[in-house]
């Protein structure tokens, strides 16, 4: 595995953890911490073994605090669309992997932050987090995403009253409107989502790989072509090993042993 400036990257069993790990300036996100998790996410797409993928935040304060504000702001409109380029292909990138990517958010996840906690499959948080996108407080939008990906989360309604206002909101309300899964205590959360991700690694990895397809870009259809979508993935599944081996184990009342094929 490549060695990071930004980030700690350690393999626990069939979980990857990625720590963003610039403390000091809160994790906040600049050119270099996006192309170092650009680069191990498309590292882990191509592992065999590394089955989930777990961020969170280094430092006792923040997961991420936003874009980093100091290098963003002298951008001129064609490096902000650059670096907005690069935080969606980001985004994109933990939509596609075939494998369950978890947010465990240990505090501030702010802007850019929020936006990426917003493109994982789903957002385990600590008592301490507190969300929100405080980029008109700046003068700018959300710009990773996070207009898109909050509507589609939580509603309109919600969506625009957290981008407009700019406000801040706690775990507790975060897990009330759905934008996060589970709130636990900081000393639970990064031991419950690497749980919850090795839960899943012990499912098929094709059938996982395909409800993640199959939810992420339904999500984008017609609920006619989106039905087809998951139709089609279903019977796709019965060209596996994976399909018969579970199947087999069911019926002789054994654990399954899947092989991702
Ligand atoms: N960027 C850079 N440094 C940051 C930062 C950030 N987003 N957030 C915090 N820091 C730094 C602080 O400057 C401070 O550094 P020093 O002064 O010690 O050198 C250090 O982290 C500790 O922060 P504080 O001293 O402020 O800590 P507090 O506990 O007092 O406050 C806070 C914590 C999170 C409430 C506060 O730091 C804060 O309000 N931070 C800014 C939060 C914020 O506004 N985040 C959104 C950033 S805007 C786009 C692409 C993306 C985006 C937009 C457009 N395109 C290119 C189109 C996204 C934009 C954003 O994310």
């Amino acid at each position: 595995m490549s060695t990071y400036e930004t980030l700690l990257v350690e393999d626990r069993g069939p979980v990857r953890v990625i720590t963003i790990n610039r403390p000091k300036a809160l994790n906040a996100l600049n050119a270099q911490v996006v192309a170092e998790l650009t680069e191990v996410v498309e590292e882990t797409a191509i592992s065999d073994s590394v089955r989930g993928l777990v961020l969170t935040g280094g430092g006792e304060k923040a997961f991420v605090a936003g874009a980093d504000i100091k290098s963003m702001s002298d951008m001129n409109p064609g490096e902000a669309l650059a670096f907005a380029g690069q935080g969606h292909a980001l985004g994109e990138e933990l939509n596609a992997i075939g494998i369950p990517v978890i947010a465990a958010v240990n505090g501030f996840a702010l802007g850019g932050g929020c936006e990426l906690a917003l493109a994982c499959d789903f957002i385990y948080a600590s008592t301490t987090a507190r969300f929100g996108q405080p980029e008109v407080k700046l003068g700018v939008i959300p710009g990773f995403g996070g207009t898109q990906r909050m509507l589609r989360r939580v509603g309109m309604a919600r969506a625009l009253e957290l981008c407009m206002t700019g406000e801040m909101i706690d775990a507790a309300e975060a897990l009330r409107i759905g934008l996060v899964n589970k709130v636990v205590e900081n000393e639970q959360l990064l031991e419950t989502a690497v749980k919850t991700a090795t839960t899943i690694a012990s499912m098929g990895p094709l059938a996982i790989a395909k409800v993640k397809e199959v939810i992420h870009e339904g999500a984008n259809k017609s609920l006619d072509d989106a039905n087809l979508q998951e139709q089609t993935a279903f019977a796709s599944l019965f060209a596996s090993a994976d399909q018969k081996e579970g199947m087999a184990a069911f019926m002789a009342k054994r654990a399954a042993d899947f092989k991702g094929q």
